[in-house]
């Protein structure tokens, strides 16, 4: 039964599969670097919090979000990872850049992961403001970092239900 979301990282720890034999390739953009780098400790707390080994969750920075995918699809051709996270701050600014790198991203992570079979979790912020950023990274509207790192265990769990 789906949970009634509150905030972004409200979820029954219960039905998350244990993550002991998982390998993670996490891909952080460093633009808004006070934001991504909180994301990046929600996914990397939850990750570990779900039995995850350290050695096994592999992060690398891109310079910008619009560099996501492509950092994404190295881990899945270069890699054995069994999910990619990848994490990113996008704010809207005066001018149309945001909903360039903001389409851009989706697709392209989207695309990675029906082009690789694996999943690749949009941890992507695109938000209006900072502070509706930082509300979401950590704040009163929980962690997207969390929310994603649960969403790649929830998707290597659900490959694995149904290998023969
Ligand atoms: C250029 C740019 C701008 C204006 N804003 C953001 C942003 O809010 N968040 C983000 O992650 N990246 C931004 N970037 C950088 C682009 O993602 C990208 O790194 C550059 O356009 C170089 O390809």
């Amino acid at each position: 039964m789906p949970v009634k979301k509150k905030n972004l990282s409200s979820y029954s720890p219960k039905k998350i599969p244990d993550a002991k034999k998982m390998r993670f390739g996490i891909v952080v953009s460093e633009w808004n670097t006070d934001v991504t780098g909180a994301l990046l400790e929600g996914a990397m707390e939850t990750l570990v919090k779900h039995n995850a080994k350290a050695e096994n969750i592999h992060v690398s920075w891109v310079p910008g979000s619009f560099e996501l995918a492509l950092g994404a699809q190295y881990y899945a051709r270069e890699t054995k990872v069994d999910a990619i996270i990848c994490l990113g701050c996008v704010i809207q600014g005066e001018t149309r850049h945001f909903e360039f790198i903001s389409q851009a991203v989706a697709k392209g992570i989207m695309d990675v992961g029906l082009t690789y079979n694996v999943p690749v979790i949009f941890g992507v912020l695109t938000t209006d403001s900072m502070q509706q950023a930082v509300e979401r990274s950590g704040g009163k509207h929980g962690n997207k970092g969390t929310e994603a790192a649960v969403t790649a265990l929830s998707m290597v769990g659900l490959r694995d239900s149904l290998k023969k």
